[in-house]
């Protein structure tokens, strides 16, 4: 099997250090937050930001203090920023980190309820966005929160608007969009084009169960405070390198190699190297 991918998504936009007080939200804490995570086996890291007051922004100025606090502690893992933000950010907010021109950024693959929110990815948007990254050589993760997803991302890829290499992120457990569960992992994988590469991420406690049948499945793994911010039933996690080292441990139990910043790179055929 291909050597594991594991994206640590260190913040996200939907909780905060009340839910859990070790969230990183400054860009010294994200920083912090992503070496700690690379060291523990993570290959790249999903970034949302945040600002003083730690609300969630797409604010271009946050991100770019971000991406240069994680370089210059050394973090080598490919930093892949959020063009999701939060539900109800106008595209106009959204799209800023792009303009950094990152070697990845997502790409959100339909409209889906979000808990009591809408999050809106009509087609006109995800054209928008997929045509931005494509002139600017940026991969897309394409972020899938429902079946349907797939098929507008197999839409954009008929169109020409995506890269070669198609690389998706299935997310199973957002309510209102699809459950999590090992079925529907299986159905939506079986809707990928055969060459693609995937992600999956569970959210809560479906992070784990998600993370081990992807494992053994031959995908690769999304964990982090984004999508759950507890270690086990009642106990929240300390850092994100405590569930990048857990799916690690796993992954090498069963015999799965983790790769490297530069080994993801090359699986996912990235052209430019944002390493240093
Ligand atoms: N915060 C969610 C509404 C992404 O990063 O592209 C969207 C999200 C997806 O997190
Ligand atoms: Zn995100």
């Amino acid at each position: 099997m291909e050597k594991l991918i594991i994206t640590a998504a260190i913040c996200g936009a939907e909780v905060s250090k009340e839910d859990n007080p070790n969230l990183p939200v400054s860009a010294l804490e994200l920083a912090e937050a992503a070496l700690e995570a690379e060291k523990a086996g993570a290959s790249i890291i999903h970034l949302h930001v945040r600002d003083e007051e730690g609300k969630p922004t797409q604010n271009f100025n946050y991100f770019e203090k971000a991406f240069a606090a994680m370089k210059d502690i050394g973090v080598t893992a490919i930093i892949q920023p959020s063009t999701g933000g939060a539900a109800g950010m106008t595209w106009e907010e959204r799209i800023q980190p792009v303009s950094l021109n990152p070697e990845m950024a997502t790409l959100d693959c339909g409209t889906v309820n979000f808990g009591d929110e809408i999050f809106v990815n009509d087609l006109p948007l995800m054209r928008r966005f997929a045509e931005e990254m494509k002139e600017r050589n940026i991969l897309p993760e394409l972020e899938c929160f429902d079946a349907g997803n797939i098929y507008n991302a197999l839409l954009l890829n008929k169109e020409r608007l995506l890269s070669e290499h198609l690389h998706f992120d299935l997310v199973l457990g957002v309510p209102g969009a699809l459950a999590a569960s090992i079925k529907n992992l299986l159905f939506m994988v079986e809707l990928l084009p055969p060459d693609a590469t995937w992600t999956a991420a569970g959210i809560g406690r479906w992070q784990l169960p998600i993370a081990i049948h992807t494992i053994l499945m031959g995908g690769h793994v999304r964990v982090g405070f984004e999508d759950n911010i507890y270690y086990s039933k009642g106990v929240l996690a300390g850092s994100n390198a405590q569930l990048v080292s857990r799916v690690v441990r796993i992954a090498n139990e069963v015999g799965r190699e983790i790769a490297s910043p530069s080994e993801t790179r090359k699986i996912l055929e990235l052209t430019k190297d944002g390493s240093k």
